[in-house]
């Protein structure tokens, strides 16, 4: 069975089945349940972020929301700049607490790294059996998840009032046998991510204004968008709020990461939908186990329809806890769902 599609359907059973092998499956837990299983986000500096110039507003006029921190930068005249293209090669979400912890940004600046949606894939990720990253290696490989960036600053060791553009790239093919993932990613390594390769873009995010300090960079806040395939076919979101940090080093580009803001219109209208869809297509798959199914089922189906409706989705104690919004990224007074992904880039032209 393939693991690498419906992989936020399939954690969602395991963590489901984890906690169904500690007592009734027909008992939904209780959602300081989740809290035990989450990782936690250890407080702590912030190595890109502490000797950057952000400014910081002023939070102290609404004390019952938790207010944006950061404030978008002046964007610099980038005219004469000297420019610099790069393509992610690697799109990694967290496997553990430290990995969702490194890519997340601590928003409302209370100590403690925000990026609840990276942090359970992250538990997932400890429980073993899911291999919520292969769908996204997949991706990148065959060249259908194409994130690239273009950097304007005329010395990318120091400089204040850097821009980058983000942008998302045209698919294209970067391997010749999709079906063979070590073979795809030989090939992408050679055809798509050797330093050199052009690709065309699609969408142009608007320049986001960052500062580099010893080659670490952090640039945004800004608008970012990501077709992550980790439900079925690539799930579409807007990280609102979102930075945009990583180290230039030589060529290329290491300990990058990018962290935003689902809001819960999306949250509602992408992505718990986009759950159903996966998870009927579990009940529907031949090839999921009698008993899983019937997990499933016991879980989701509580008009015992045979069928899981977003309804069932979104009412449902599990993946309330489980996918539930964290932070106010942008001080509308509503909670955003933090989600924090990593990324190392290579050299690349921008069409
Ligand atoms: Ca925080
Ligand atoms: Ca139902
Ligand atoms: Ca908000």
């Amino acid at each position: 069975m393939r693991c690498t599609k419906k992989v936020l359907a399939s954690a969602l059973t395991a963590l489901a089945l984890t906690f169904g092998a500690c007592g009734d499956s027909n008992t939904p837990p209780a959602t300081d349940s989740g809290a035990d299983q989450a990782i936690p986000l250890d407080s702590g500096p912030q190595p890109d972020a502490t000797n950057l110039d952000v400014a910081v507003s002023d939070t102290s006029t609404k004390p019952d929301s938790k207010a944006p921190v950061y404030d978008a930068t002046p964007l610099a005249d980038i005219s004469g700049t000297k420019k610099h293209e790069f393509v992610a090669d690697q799109i990694v979400l967290p496997s553990n607490g430290t990995q969702a912890q490194l890519f997340g940004h601590d928003y409302d600046n209370d100590g403690n790294v925000d990026n609840a949606l990276g942090s359970i894939l992250g538990t997932l990720g400890l429980m073993g059996g899911m291999n919520v990253q292969g769908g996204v290696d997949e991706s990148v490989n065959k060249g259908d998840l194409l994130l690239l960036f273009r950097f304007f600053a005329n010395n990318v060791n120091n400089q204040n009032a850097a821009v980058v553009n983000y942008v998302v790239g045209q698919s294209q093919a970067c391997c010749t046998a999709p079906s063979n993932p070590t073979l795809c990613a030989s090939q992408a390594k050679a055809t798509c991510f050797n330093g050199t390769a052009s690709f065309t873009s699609t969408v142009t995010g608007a320049p986001m204004s960052g500062n580099i300090v010893s080659g670490k960079f952090l640039f945004g806040p800004g608008t970012v968008k990501l077709n992550l395939p980790v439900v079925g076919s690539a799930l579409s979101l807007t990280l609102k709020q979102a930075f945009i940090k990583g180290t230039f080093t030589g060529a290329t580009i290491t300990s990058g990461s990018i962290t935003g803001g689902i809001d819960q219109t999306e949250l509602d209208g992408v992505i718990l939908p986009a759950v159903a869809t996966a998870v009927n297509g579990m009940i529907l798959d031949p090839t999921t186990p009698a008993s899983t199914k019937g997990t499933i089922l016991a879980l989701f189906d509580t008009n015992k329809d045979g069928k899981i409706d977003i309804g069932e989705i979104k009412n449902n104690v599990l993946v309330k806890s489980a996918i539930a919004p964290d932070v106010d990224v942008d001080g509308d007074g509503k909670l955003d769902l933090s989600l924090g992904i990593g990324y190392t880039a290579v050299g690349a032209t921008i069409k």
